[in-house]
């Protein structure tokens, strides 16, 4: 079946625009790529039917430079522009600005993006659809206000940046006497990241798992439910590494309440196309904790086992077309789990490498799918974000894809640059990993580990 899309332009690089082109094409859609100086040659300009030069390395000037983009997409022709994930993709100006030159921008309104962007109107928003929330402030305007809080909930508590999201701007306080530094400082990192040093307070969830659920709804009021990942594996920057679906050890119970209220978030943002609703899950309790609003970097995990194409959806939605699916021709099968190998150093803090790749070997086999953008002789430059590929396994059971993710990984072989290939390995051979359910302190907690039994072998 054909979405309607004459042409999509597509507003990335690296995998994600690969993946976005693999769609099109089976949608017999033609494509545009947009590329940097320093991604002339690569994969994903190759893979589009057409290309365009938007700017040098740096991103600001290049997969950020609206301007460029959009005129990239006017003189091809193209009558819809895909962000993927990162760059453009949660900008509600960027969607405006598609809207206002007759190009569908591939995912929510501007609304809903500004909307769920800023952290505490998304909170109000969802309050006020009865979705669980963590006990917290609305943005807090003096000392006391954020002391009366604490002082109601009691500590610890957490300092979170409105304009934030994905952990910036957030600080832990665990007494009152640092309470008013902690707020100063919060605020003033904020408003330097993000030009807005407006904070609120939560209590602060000790050892909880972050599980998140997938979404899509079309512009005819169909709203599906893809089930949750457990996100919950992520390095102490917040950025997750191994992500899979569905959550291990969650009850029946608590999905029912989970997707009861996914379906009433999405309901109450009037949200259309891909989104993914992030929970604290904390027992047999779960808070929302904010949305994104684009399809998300670990979405094949979901793919794997409902068997669906979550982009040729976002495709069929944004031309205004119904999905492909109801909710009950929808059967979860299986278990996946996704691996990101990325350009970095896991003994120097993930430091990020850059250079050239020399001998690159990817897995395969059976229920392993490799989304990347890797060849041999490709340079990874230093700009962008240290993602090299994703390796997803797909198993009946989660033994079976742990099974065959390690496999994977051991075939892997990608030298030039260190990856966090080896790193992934110890973590799927831990027991506390394979008896699933770790929550978002594991990582830290192994990371620590090891750097101790380092510094015990060297003195
Ligand atoms: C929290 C929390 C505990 N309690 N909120 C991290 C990023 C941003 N999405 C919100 N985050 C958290 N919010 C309350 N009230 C703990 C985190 C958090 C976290 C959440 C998910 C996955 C990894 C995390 C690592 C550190 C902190």
């Amino acid at each position: 079946m054909k979405a309607g899309l004459k042409k999509v332009l597509i507003a990335n690089r690296g995998e994600i625009a690969l993946r976005v082109n693999r769609a099109c094409h089976e949608l017999d859609i033609p494509t545009v790529a947009i590329f940097s100086e320093a991604d002339r040659e690569s994969l994903h300009v190759k893979r589009a039917d057409e290309a365009f030069c938007v700017g040098p390395g740096p991103s600001a000037r290049s997969y950020l430079n609206v301007p460029n983009i959009i005129s990239a997409a006017l003189i091809s022709g193209a009558d819809a522009i895909h962000p993927g994930y990162g760059f453009l993709a949660e900008n509600a100006r960027f969607a405006e600005i598609c809207r206002d030159h007759g190009i569908a921008f591939i995912g929510p309104s501007p609304d809903a993006i500004r909307a769920m962007g800023d952290k505490a109107t998304a909170k109000r928003i969802m309050v006020e659809a009865k979705v669980p929330v963590t006990p917290g402030t609305d943005i807090v305007e003096s000392v006391e206000e954020a002391r009366a809080f604490a002082k109601r909930a009691g500590y610890p508590v957490l300092i979170k940046a409105t304009a934030g999201g994905g952990g910036k701007g957030m600080r832990a306080v665990h007494a009152g006497q640092e309470l008013e530094q902690a707020l100063s400082s919060a605020s003033s990192e904020a408003l330097a990241a993000f030009g807005d040093g407006r904070v609120y307070l939560e209590k602060l969830i000790e050892r909880p798992r972050h599980i998140e659920v997938q979404v899509l709804a079309d512009t005819h009021g169909e709203v599906l439910i893809l089930g949750e990942r457990d996100c919950s594996v992520q390095k102490p920057s917040h950025q997750k590494l191994i992500e899979e679906a569905p959550g291990p050890r969650l009850g029946a119970e608590f999905r029912r309440a989970l997707y009861d209220v996914a379906r009433d978030a999405v309901k109450a943002v009037k949200y259309v196309n891909a989104g993914t609703l992030e929970f604290l899950a904390d027992g047999d309790a779960f808070y929302f904790m904010e949305m994104n609003t684009r399809i998300q970097v670990e979405h094949p995990v979901t793919e794997a086992i409902f068997d669906i194409d979550l982009v040729k959806e976002q495709l069929r939605v944004a031309a205004g077309e119904r999905l492909s699916y109801r909710q009950s021709d929808l059967r979860a099968c299986g278990h996946a789990i996704e691996v990101r190998v990325n350009a970095e150093d896991p003994a120097n803090n993930f430091a990020p490498a850059a250079g050239t790749l020399k001998t690159v070997q990817l897995p395969g086999g059976p229920g392993i799918r490799v989304d990347t953008h890797l060849y041999e002789g490709a340079s990874v430059p230093p700009y962008y974000d240290s993602m090299l590929a994703k390796i997803i396994a797909h198993g009946r059971d989660r033994d079976e894809a742990i099974a065959r993710m390690v496999r994977a990984l051991r075939e892997t072989v990608v030298d030039g640059v260190k990856t966090t290939v080896p790193f992934c390995i110890e973590v799927l051979t831990d027991p506390e990993f394979a008896a699933g359910g770790v929550d978002i302190g594991y990582l830290p907690r192994l990371l620590a580990r090891e750097s101790r039994l380092e510094a015990a072998a060297v003195s």
